[in-house]
């Protein structure tokens, strides 16, 4: 089959694109789609709890103003449902099904330099051609299900959150075992502990977490965010996460004790992601997270009631934000528990699973029921996935083997035509996703109907620009406060083999986003444009 553009994955980037390629640019378009429907992340994350840290109200598209006044958030945070529901709105009302394929993985794309297109091969042995080759494969698809000796030897169920089943699963009085405190375990916890006969966290590093503070928001919220549609729109893009709020203007140290600790305690009942937001410096100068840090460590110390317990969920480590933050609702209430346990695996590690649970250092226990909220090979690991060879059988996995290289996260030398959305590179993961998914989406869309416009046959990057996109990322990952985590996924730390380099553009969707505008006003510079 042929095509002009053919898109990978149909999350909040590959329905957008379809939108964008297919009907603003009249190119003809497929979509190839692992699930059974759309939804990308939030198609697999069906876990006990899952649910957006990132407000309603700016977790989703901007860019329709019909979509965005005629859909109605129920809560302050969205249900995995919600948004699933929220994006089969947005695609029956553009009419994208009929151009998805579904149940269908790629498993290898390699471009033919003699014909200027590329090949994909799916795991149903489906074969297809196109021209334009689009990425929409998400940050975190590719689920790091860590290798445990004996996890084949296990008789009960085990689980990944991020590849969920699709059917319902009872944890009602069973003995499960939840390993990782990221922000997914820090969801499933509270939500798991009511109903399981015991639940047991095995917890390698501990998490700050800020309370959610989640409610249902009132028709007046609802109505304003209608109403103030295009001032919401705007404002994402100059805050540096694409988020609703700004940071303050003020260092934490222009404020006495008292009057910071108002502050904070005020930021902290209000609840969410601008948490960080508070002061001018918490994410910037460790002198100043420094006190916020002990601050939250202060705030679990005064909820968790067995002490030995709360020491361990403080023993930090590393600064607030230096890790993905994340927000909880009653986390640290559950460890008062009686069925829910703590495991400390820096003093009580696992040793295997056995064919009827786990056996750690100490101890042998029993479990129904295994549950890895441990995370994913991020950013790279679902480009990898695809299998790319380029232009002179290049693999992409050899030209990646010290870490990811892109130029702008978005193309990359030797692989032409074929574009990235929200990928290794880019501000991505580090900001409101569906905002950066949107400027992405956009940027790259005027870039195919400029080379459209002018016949171009391939366009890559040039190497100098990409070796130097590489340098500016570490240069600037350095001066920030996210290497001072030893262990992160943001550095691909949580994957044995995964080379150790800061993966996302660090500065902020504005810098970027002004970045990506200088380079689309100067005629793609840094991209060699080949003529028909
Ligand atoms: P994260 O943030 O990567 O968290 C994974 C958790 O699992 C974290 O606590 C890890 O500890 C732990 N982990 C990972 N591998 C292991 C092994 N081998 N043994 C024990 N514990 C392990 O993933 P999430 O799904 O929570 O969140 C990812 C994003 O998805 C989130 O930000 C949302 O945007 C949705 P570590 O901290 O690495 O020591």
């Amino acid at each position: 089959m042929y095509l002009d553009t053919i898109i990978v994955g149909a999350g909040f980037s590959g329905l957008y694109q379809l939108h964008k390629c297919r009907d603003q640019l009249g190119l003809k378009t497929l979509v190839i789609e692992e699930g059974k429907d759309v939804g990308g992340t939030w198609y697999w994350n069906k876990y006990p709890g899952s649910r957006c840290d990132t407000e309603s109200h700016i977790y989703c598209y901007t860019f329709s103003k019909e979509i965005y006044k005629n859909w109605k958030w129920k809560e302050r945070y969205p249900k995995q449902k919600e948004i699933l529901n929220y994006l089969k709105y947005v695609e029956k009302k553009l009419k994208l099904r009929k151009d998805i394929i579904f149940n269908n993985r790629v498993i290898s794309a390699t471009y033919l330099e003699n014909k200027k297109l590329w090949s994909l091969k799916t795991n149903k042995n489906r074969l297809f051609y196109c021209r334009y080759l689009i990425s929409a494969v998400g940050s975190l698809s590719v689920a790091n299900i860590p290798n445990i000796n004996g996890i084949k030897s296990f008789k009960g169920d085990w689980y990944h959150s991020g590849r969920w089943p699709n059917k319902k699963i009872s944890f009602k009085n069973k003995k499960v075992a939840q390993i990782g405190t990221g922000s997914t375990g820090i969801q499933i916890a509270p939500v798991l502990a009511k109903s399981v006969k015991s639940l047991t966290i095995f917890q390698r590093t501990p998490n700050y977490s800020i309370p959610a503070r989640n409610r249902k928001l009132t028709k007046s919220f609802v109505e304003n965010t209608k109403k103030n549609y295009l001032k919401i729109k705007n404002l994402l893009t100059k805050t540096p996460g694409g988020h609703a709020f700004h940071f303050a203007k003020k260092s934490i140290f222009e404020f006495n004790e008292t009057k910071r600790l108002k502050i904070l305690d005020k930021a902290w009942l209000n609840g969410g992601l601008s948490f960080r937001a508070c002061f001018s410096d918490i994410t910037k100068k460790l002198s100043a997270n420094k006190i916020v840090s002990n601050y939250i460590r202060d705030k679990i110390i005064n909820i968790v009631k067995d002490k030995e317990i709360a020491k361990k969920l403080t023993d930090f480590g590393h600064p607030f934000t230096s890790k993905r933050p994340t927000l909880n609702t009653n986390y640290f209430e559950t460890f008062n528990r009686k069925n829910v346990r703590l495991i400390d695996l820096k003093t009580n590690p696992i040793i295997k699973i056995t064919k009827n649970g786990i056996r750690t250092r100490k101890e042998e226990l029993k479990f129904d029921k295994i549950i890895f909220a441990t995370g994913y090979d991020a950013l790279s690991g679902p480009i990898l996935s695809l299998n790319l060879i380029g232009r002179k059988k290049i693999k992409l996995k050899k030209y990646w083997k010290n870490g990811p290289k892109t130029f702008l996260g978005i193309m990359i030398p030797n692989f032409p035509n074929f574009f990235i959305i929200s990928g290794p590179g880019s501000p991505s993961v580090l900001t409101n996703v569906p905002a950066q998914i949107q400027q992405h989406v956009e940027w790259i869309s005027n870039f195919i109907k400029y080379l459209e416009k002018v016949k171009s046959i391939s366009v890559e990057p040039s190497f100098k620009e990409t070796e130097s996109w590489v340098k500016k990322i570490n240069k600037l990952a350095k001066q920030s406060l996210f290497m001072k985590a030893k262990n992160s996924w943001y550095k691909g730390d949580n994957i044995p083999g995964k080379p150790k380099k800061f993966i996302p553009y660090p500065a902020g969707l504005p810098q970027y986003r002004k970045i990506c505008n200088k380079v689309q006003k100067r005629m793609y510079k840094g991209f060699k444009i080949s003529l028909k």
